[in-house]
């Protein structure tokens, strides 16, 4: 049983170590939305929302979020009685389009305070099995092909699993093609485009053949399936589909239409962990391998792509680098590391999300706060 009496709503701003380019903009510092949820039964949990500052990647925002929790999404739940976590999707979906973020965030928070409540950790409430997972990095769009040599080279040597590189057009094939040539053929190696390209660029994606990638994300339009199809039908590298996928139903239409091979899950743009489950299951079903996608998290968010991450389908590394790949220092503890053969441990001896906020950092970063509570009124 779940009934949550009270969220707090918090902004806080949080410069990343270096910036994140990619082909639709270019992020210095990341607002992060977090929640603090609490459960009629005592039970407080943290979860965050992943809108983006700028409509570049889907169309939420972190201001688009915020407005959409205060006047739809936390009154859907607010004082509302569920039996289980898996009905907050349902009851947040019900004549209600888009905003997926910002009802993640609730919806995960939700799952979050079950695990809390019922003793478990997080992992364990939803179904995961490992005990660690796999870990990628992923690179953002460097000036030249040399400094992503660099960074890329570092990355190796930290023990990543999978390196990721951000492309676009006039940085694409060059930068792709010194990576690999430095870096050598048994690197997993990957680029992703986020919806850079046109169809009539497939000649030239094609040149990404050469560098045998492990996959290409997202070429095309983020609401576009057809002509991902079309596209694949002309590549060996396998598509992995990140914008396009947002619902179970379309990955579903991705399978049938062949538009890709491989599925990235972020949780955040789906709606949360009743959608990433079900994606996760059909694709399972379909033999299509998934791996977790980042936003650039604080450790809040990180502990719920880790937990999703310890799914068994999730058999490819995720965009899952620990704390000080971004921030100078995270907003929990313990922070989130990385093992010698990149290796992130799933947490598995405490109930909920595995990590506590640091309340006095949260606090003096703190650029503003509502309370909602279940008459879905502002008190603060
Ligand atoms: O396309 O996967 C993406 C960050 C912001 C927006 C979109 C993407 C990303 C990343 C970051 O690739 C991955 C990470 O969090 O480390
Ligand atoms: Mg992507």
């Amino acid at each position: 049983m779940l009934l949550v009496d009270r969220i707090i709503l918090r902004e806080v701003r949080l410069p990343l170590k270096e910036p994140f380019r990619i082909s639709s903009g270019v992020v210095t510092e990341r607002r992060i939305f977090l929640l603090e949820l609490h459960d009629a039964n005592g039970a407080t949990t943290w979860s965050e929302c992943v809108a983006g500052e700028q409509p570049n990647y889907t169309a939420e925002t972190i201001d688009t979020a915020w407005f959409a929790m205060q006047q739809w999404i936390a009154p859907r739940v607010l004082g509302v009685r569920f039996e289980r976590p898996d009905d907050v999707h349902v009851a947040l979906d019900r004549d209600f389009r888009g905003h997926p973020m910002a009802k993640a965030a609730v919806e995960m928070g939700c799952w979050g305070l079950a695990a809390t409540s019922d003793g478990v950790p997080l992992a364990t409430r939803i179904g995961g099995t490992r005990d660690r997972v796999a870990t990628g990095i992923s690179l953002g769009i460097q000036a030249t092909p040399a400094a992503l040599v660099e960074r890329a080279h570092a990355a190796l040597a930290q023990g990543y699993r999978k390196i990721k590189v951000k492309i676009a057009p006039g940085a694409d094939v060059a930068f792709v093609r010194a990576v690999r040539d430095a870096l050598g053929a048994d690197v997993h190696l990957m680029a992703d485009a986020n919806s850079a390209y046109r169809l009539h660029d497939a000649d030239h994606l094609a040149e990404l053949d050469a560098f045998n990638l492990i996959m290409i994300e997202q070429p095309l339009g983020v609401d576009d399936l057809r002509q991902h199809a079309e596209l694949q039908r002309r590549l060996r590298t396998p598509i992995c589909l990140d914008e396009s996928i947002t619902s179970v139903d379309r990955a579903l239409d991705m399978i049938a239409l062949g538009s890709g091979r491989i599925v990235n899950i972020k949780p955040g743009r789906v709606g949360g962990y009743a959608a990433s489950r079900a994606i996760h299951d059909v694709c399972q079903q379909h033999k299509i391998p998934v791996w977790c996608g980042g936003m650039l998290e604080s450790g809040v968010g990180r502990a719920y792509n880790v937990a999703l991450a310890s799914l068994p389908n999730f058999t490819l590394p995720g965009d899952l680098s620990p704390s000080a790949r971004y921030w100078a220092r995270d907003l929990v503890t313990p922070e989130w590391t990385m093992d010698a053969e990149g290796m992130v441990p799933v947490p598995r001896s405490a109930p909920g999300i595995g990590v506590t906020v640091d309340m006095n950092r949260v606090d003096d970063l703190t650029a503003r706060t509502t309370t909602l509570t279940a008459a879905a009124r502002a008190i603060a």
